[in-house]
This record gives C-alpha cells, structure tokens and sequence, in this order.
C-alpha cells in the first residue's frame, strides 16, 4: 500500500543529501557534517521560538510575570535573551564546532568571525540567524537565511573567500518558523523542501524538486514607499494592479518577513520585490545572506532574481553586509520587470 510505504520510508534531509553526495566520488561526508549542524541550528532556533511567548509570560524562573503583557523583552533582565541574539550564539557554536568551516558571516556580527585553525574546514558559511525581527513579538512567520561557499586549499581564510558573487555559492537555503518548521534547501541541481515532524525531531522529504509556476498571480513588496520608487518599479507594480492586457490584477501579499513572503512566492508564483528608493539607493536587503540565497534558491527553482540593473547572482559584494535591490520571483514576471527596466535606459 502506498501511503504505508510513507509511513515507514522516511526521506529524512540527512538520508536525502548522503543520496546526492554519493554520486560524487570525491566527497567526504563533509557537506552532510556541515548540513546536520545547520539542522540542529534550525531545530534549537524552531524550538525557541515556539516557547517565546510562554516564556515570557512564565520568566525563565517559573514565576507568572503579571508585567508580560504590557512590556517587552527589556523587562526580562539578562537572563532572557533576545531570541536573534540567541539565534545568532546558536548557529555560530554548531557551525564552528561541526569543524567543516572556516568564515562566518552572520547578519548580527558586524565583522566576519574567522574560525581558529583546529577547528577549521572548507566551508565559508553567510547567514542570518534570524530574519524579520519586526515580526517576533507578534508571532508571525519568521526564518534563518544561509548560503554556503567553499574554498579550494587551506590557506589562511580572508574576506576575499565570501566576497565571492552569489553564482559561485555551493549551497543556500532557509528555514522558516511558520505554521510548521519548513526547510528548503538547494545544493545547485533543484530545490527540494522538508519539514519537521516535531515528534522525529527529524526534517521530511516533504516538497521534492520544488519548481516556481512560470507566472504567477501574485505581487508582494512594501507599497509604503511608493512615494520614493524609481520609474520602472512604479510602472510594474501599476501593471499589477491595473492591466493593460486585459489580464486579470494580481493579489498583494506582503508579511515583511523575507522568509516567508520568498516561500510563498516560490510555492506559488508571482514576485517578491525590495526595490531601490530615493531614501534607500540600494534597498534594504544584504546582498550576502539575504539577497544571494534567495536568488540562488529562485533560479534553480527555474524563476529569476534581478537587481534592477542585472543578474542578482552576478553581484560582487565588495563589503559584507553590502544591500541590493533585488525582483525575484517567476520567469515571466522577472522578464516583465527586466523589460521596464531597459526601457528606462
Ligand atoms: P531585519 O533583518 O531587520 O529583520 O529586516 C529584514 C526584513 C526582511 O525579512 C523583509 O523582507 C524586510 O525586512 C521588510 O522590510 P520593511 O519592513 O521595510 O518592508
Ligand atoms: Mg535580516
């Protein structure tokens, strides 16, 4: 019977990517090394951030804190951390200690952490711990973004090794702190998606080889800054409202968490949008672990990610928490957006 055959064979992430790595013969086990201590990362992060908001009615004490409801994190004290501070001092133990890496790079620390020499291996890993943090307190979707590069001999790690254009990433993925704790991840052939099953603790083959619809109906970016938009971002986002091909306006979808609103998009088309303004020439998002891990993830999902002047991946951060505007989404949708653009000029 089918459906028991999935009751009992469990593609679990880690079984899934030993099965990928297996057709090269030259690897070691390193990347699923690397890839479990991600994956720890992203369960400790999940369970934390189930448990915010009972702790902080409870205090870490056990006492009923009658303040909870009328105060933030601040009232806390030491002892409760910010859930992005913890996140951040979570990934980077399991990373360092996982002894398969050599730079860091984390959306919290203003400098790159360089991992000291016993511990160190091949891969330089990008991330942000914990992404949308104007999100946390309401308990909306949230997520970890990371992207992987590797280098090719042991020399001493410098920021040369991550200020590599998003192309030459190994890896990149996120996990997203949803409804349930989704993991998507592509390592360069596809894009496949797993989810948690909290009573495993294991991550599920549950989206095998995720591919983005070719158009979608859907647009999603803060329209709060309309006012500062250049030409062709105002152009598109009127094309989506009001169609001047007699096709159908699209729907607005717009969480203001990347995680989330780049999940729906890839699930069900359409277009995820931080453009440039006149107060923000470059946008919001960082190129490294924001901007490249999505766009890695959109294109071999067979969409597109453009920065309003070019290919997103072909980027070459010269700092890094360096921003980028950046459209990604659908195939077709992006072609539109691209269009405009060079029509400006
Ligand atoms: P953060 O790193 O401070 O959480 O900011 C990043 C977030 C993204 O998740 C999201 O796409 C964007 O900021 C939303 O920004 P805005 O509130 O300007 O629309
Ligand atoms: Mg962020």
């Amino acid at each position: 019977h089918a459906a028991d055959a999935h009751r009992t064979d469990l593609m679990t992430i880690t079984r899934f990517v030993l099965n990928e790595q297996s057709k090269y013969p030259e690897s070691r086990g390193d990347f699923t090394i690397l890839l479990n201590h991600i994956v720890l990362g992203c369960k400790f992060v999940c369970s934390s951030v189930n448990k915010a908001g009972l702790a902080k009615l409870i205090g870490l004490a056990g006492e009923i804190n009658i303040q909870a409801s009328t105060c933030s994190n601040e009232c806390f004290g030491e002892e409760q951390k910010k859930l992005d501070v913890l996140s951040n001092e979570v990934f980077i133990k399991a990373l360092v200690s996982s002894g398969r890496t050599c730079i860091l790079v984390s959306e919290e620390d203003e400098d790159a952490i360089i991992v000291e020499p016993s511990k160190r291996g091949r891969y330089c890993v990008v991330f942000d711990p914990l992404d949308g943090s104007s999100n946390i307190d309401c308990g909306v979707s949230i997520g970890t973004i990371f992207g992987i590069y590797m280098v090719k001999d042991d020399h001493e790690p410098t920021l040369a090794d991550v200020l590599q254009p998003g192309k030459q990433m190994v890896a990149a993925g996120y996990c997203m702190y949803g409804s349930s704790c989704t993991l998507v991840l592509s390592t360069g052939k596809g894009v496949n998606g797993f989810t948690l099953d909290p009573s495993l603790g294991e991550f599920i083959l549950t989206h095998p080889d995720i591919r983005i619809p070719k158009k979608g109906k859907i647009y999603s970016v803060n329209e709060g800054n309309a006012k500062n938009w250049d030409g062709p971002t105002a152009k598109y986002v009127e094309n989506c409202k009001f169609p001047k091909d007699g096709s159908p306006s699209k729907s607005l979808r717009y969480i203001g968490s990347m995680v989330g609103d780049v999940h729906r998009t890839l699930l069900y088309g359409g277009t995820f949008m931080y453009p440039a303004d006149k107060k923000s020439p470059s946008g919001k998002l960082r190129v490294l672990y924001e901007v490249f891990p999505m766009s890695f993830l959109m294109e071999n999902a067979g969409g597109q990610a453009f920065t309003g002047k070019q290919r997103a991946l072909d980027l070459v951060p010269t700092k890094i928490h360096d921003r980028s505007p950046i459209f990604l989404g659908s195939y077709d949708d992006i072609e539109e957006i691209k269009a405009l653009y060079a029509a400006e000029g």
